[in-house]
């Protein structure tokens, strides 16, 4: 399975992947998906928000036990980040099958569409319309960087954007989802742990910060007579990083566009957007509020107006307690070593289930830590550690 999924949609020029929602790199992890799930016998099917799912028993039974991540990725992310949950799911699924366990719950493997909101600007688009924690207004708003708008990328896609909407009876039908990710830290190779289980989803979210001056040319405009928004943009991005380490949290400005992105013209706007978490949201609301108290001060000192939009944000998430403890409880009877407990400040379809349904994560060590980029990796029997991690959990919550 690994194998097959590592061509699609690596760059050769980065070695890492643009695996963005609804293109032709998507596409192909798509059908990759669907033939798993056949060449399993499982029932296959995509929901109303373009995830996809592979059944063993029937889901309307209720009370389902669902696995599964994310198959896309960020601008050259690395292989693991969504696509290691995935195959460990169908994996895992191998395993239980190859100790003759008996599912006394349907299973249900699914690949959620567009997590990592590359290409729309909004991070998991497909948990989020599922929960109803994103309106279908919002989701037709959604626009990427070349003006095509979600409904119509999914169009194009052969997917009917008609049908997107919050999908209460399919998550009622659920009565656990597990989800396991590489780790995108290092506490794992600090403690010398192979797995981890989650305890919480740092509070995150995503401003837009529009700096906008006079465009004018960069040999002949005197610096008095500037209104040049890329100074402004440039103190905000150190006042970010200042206010992240007053915070403990983190602020990255990762994405910037400019306009008109001439090398001898002073810009006319400077947009960057500001990815900001913390562990709790006191924390996270100091760094925002002080990274834009800084931008407007220094707008203002060089004549540039400033807007500050939230595209998103999403809340504190504590996994549920009694199916952490149970995951604990099933790996800690299997290896009778202690599962480390770890937070983290990575966002998951997980987390955005966890309001609606029971949900818990499992983490496969990542040596370096190292994760939204091709040098992301994790170790062929750590990976297998998680496979089998994973099909225990799912024996101990789903089979006699
Ligand atoms: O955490 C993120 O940026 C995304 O949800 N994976
Ligand atoms: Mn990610
Ligand atoms: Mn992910």
């Amino acid at each position: 399975m690994w194998a097959e999924l590592l061509p699609m949609g690596r760059s050769s020029a980065s070695g890492g992947y643009r695996r963005y929602a609804w293109t032709g790199a998507d596409a192909d992890c798509r059908t990759w998906f669907q033939e798993q799930a056949e060449a399993r016998g499982l029932a296959y099917e995509t929901d109303r928000n373009g995830n996809q799912w592979a059944w063993l028993g029937d889901p309307a039974a209720g009370n389902a036990v669902v696995t599964g991540s994310h198959l896309d990725s960020v601008p050259d992310g690395g292989a693991f980040d969504g696509p290691l949950g995935v195959v460990s799911a169908f994996a895992a699924l191998d395993e239980l099958r190859g100790r003759g366990a008996r599912f006394t719950r349907p299973l249900g493997i699914v690949n959620f569409g567009d997590e990592e909101g590359a290409r729309f600007g909004l991070a998991c688009v497909g948990s989020r319309l599922t929960a109803g924690a994103l309106t279908v207004e919002q989701a037709h708003r959604l626009t990427d960087g070349d003006g095509v708008t979600l409904p119509r990328a999914m169009e194009d896609a052969g997917y009917d954007p008609d049908t997107l909407g919050a999908d209460p009876e399919r998550l009622a039908r659920i009565g656990a989802f597990v989800e396991l990710h590489v780790e995108q830290g290092r506490a794992l190779d600090l403690s010398g742990d192979r797995i981890g289980i989650a305890s919480a989803i740092w509070p995150h979210g995503r401003w837009r910060f529009d700096f906008r001056g006079e465009a004018n040319h960069a040999g002949t405009t005197r610096l008095a007579d500037r209104r040049d928004p890329m100074l402004p943009y440039a103190e905000t991005v150190l006042a970010a990083r200042r206010e992240a380490e007053l915070a403990g949290a983190v602020a990255t400005f990762g994405k910037v566009g400019v306009e008109p992105n001439g090398v001898n013209a002073i810009p006319s706007l400077v947009r960057g957007w500001l990815d900001s978490r913390a562990a709790d949201q006191e924390s996270l609301d100091a760094v925002v509020s002080g990274v834009e108290r800084a931008a407007r001060e220094h707008a203002a000192a060089h004549g540039a107006d400033l807007d500050v939009v939230r595209e998103s944000f999403t809340p504190v998430v504590e996994f549920d307690h009694a199916l952490r403890d149970e995951l604990a409880r099933i790996l800690g009877g299997a290896t009778e070593l202690k599962v480390p407990v770890l937070g983290t400040g990575a966002g998951h379809d997980a987390g955005i289930l966890s309001g609606r349904i029971p949900t818990a994560m499992l983490f496969v060590r990542n040596p370096t830590g190292v994760s939204h980029s091709p040098a992301e990796s994790a170790a062929e029997d750590d990976c297998v550690a998680g496979v089998i991690a994973l099909a225990d959990v799912l024996e101990g919550l789903a089979c006699t």
